[in-house]
């Protein structure tokens, strides 16, 4: 175990319309104001805040096929990808606030095009794999990896403010944990592509540790990879994370969704993190949100070295009497 000189660049992408419930887009000053920058600086992380992107306004965003708000989603991406690269090309660690799933594509885009080829642990209770051709219900958060992937671009068709999108990321590259609900379409793709899927099926048969362990082997198996971390805050269990627009039974633990992010931090190779879904109107009660959001903290305190035994600095001395 040994300790990087960790920096965090922190981007706040209040977007919502990759989904159709309002409330998701004040996930990034919520995680703020739960106090994740002061927390990160407590525990020896550099952060600099970039603040909230401004995102256009698109009128007349009409369906294209069954795609909804292509053009806003299209064209938030873009930004986003633009400030990822900047972000990294700063040297920091990215953190991605949203916002809802569709702005994975921005995320892992501008990841990909300042550092180059990644690897992508996608931890989420959905796959967010459908082409817009597969999709029942047209919203894009349930796409992004679609339209990342190399192997399914003769699948995907044209759409508006989609055209600077290039694929970016193997199927080889990419691994999924915590799955629970999806789609035949996604489920013959995953297969189709061979993809390295840890659902909750499996999580429950070997224990998040070897998940992680297998995650991590399967990844660096032939080069070490910048990883890049797309957390959406449905894979744990709406028990802990209710405040989120589409919550489903039987997902992670609050100690297994924190020990995925402790393990990929130990393994030294985070370069960017998403942590998206949160909704604060999709809580019942106050503490239905402080819950969620609290969680999504830690979450990210995991990611930059914060450990359950404890941490210090390594100038740490002890007082004299
Ligand atoms: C479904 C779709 C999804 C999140 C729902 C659901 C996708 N597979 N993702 N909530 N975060 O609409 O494509
Ligand atoms: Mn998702
Ligand atoms: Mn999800
Ligand atoms: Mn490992």
């Amino acid at each position: 175990r040994y300790h990087h000189q960790r920096s965090a660049g922190i981007i706040g992408a209040p977007f919502s319309k990759g989904q159709p419930r309002g409330g998701v887009e004040r996930g990034p000053d919520l995680i703020r104001a739960a106090g994740l920058l002061n927390k990160l600086r407590e525990q020896g992380c550099t952060v600099k805040d970039y603040g909230n992107m401004a995102f256009e306004e698109v009128v007349d965003d009409e369906p294209v096929g069954r795609v909804k708000c292509a053009r806003a989603v299209g064209s938030a991406n873009k930004r986003l990808s633009d400030a990822v690269q900047a972000v990294k090309r700063e040297g920091h660690t990215t953190v991605m606030l949203g916002g809802d799933h569709s702005l994975a594509i921005g995320s892992i885009h501008g990841h990909s095009a300042a550092v180059g080829e990644l690897s992508v642990v996608w931890v989420d209770a959905h796959a967010d794999i459908n082409t817009p051709l597969t999709s029942s219900t047209g919203n894009i958060h349930g796409q992004p990896m679609s339209y990342l992937l190399h192997e399914l671009q003769s699948k995907i068709p044209v759409l508006p403010n989609f055209s600077w999108i290039k694929p970016c990321v193997s199927a080889k590259d990419l691994v999924y944990i915590g799955l629970r609900d999806v789609d035949p379409g996604e489920h013959y793709i995953l297969k189709l592509l061979g993809v390295k899927v840890f659902s909750m099926s499996e999580v429950d048969h070997l224990g998040v540790p070897r998940v992680m362990e297998e995650t991590c082997d399967y990844l660096s198996a032939k080069v070490k990879k910048p990883i890049h971390l797309s957390y959406d805050i449905d894979a744990i269990d709406p028990s802990v994370t209710p405040a989120t627009g589409t919550p489903v039974v039987g997902g992670l633990t609050y100690r297994e969704g924190v020990y995925i992010t402790e393990h990929i931090c130990q393994t030294g190779l985070l370069s960017a993190v998403d942590m998206v879904e949160v909704n604060p109107l999709r809580g019942r009660t106050e503490d239905d949100i402080q819950s969620t959001v609290s969680t999504a903290v830690d979450l990210l305190l995991g990611c930059f070295g914060r450990l359950r035994e404890g941490n210090h600095s390594s100038d740490y001395r002890l007082p004299e009497p």
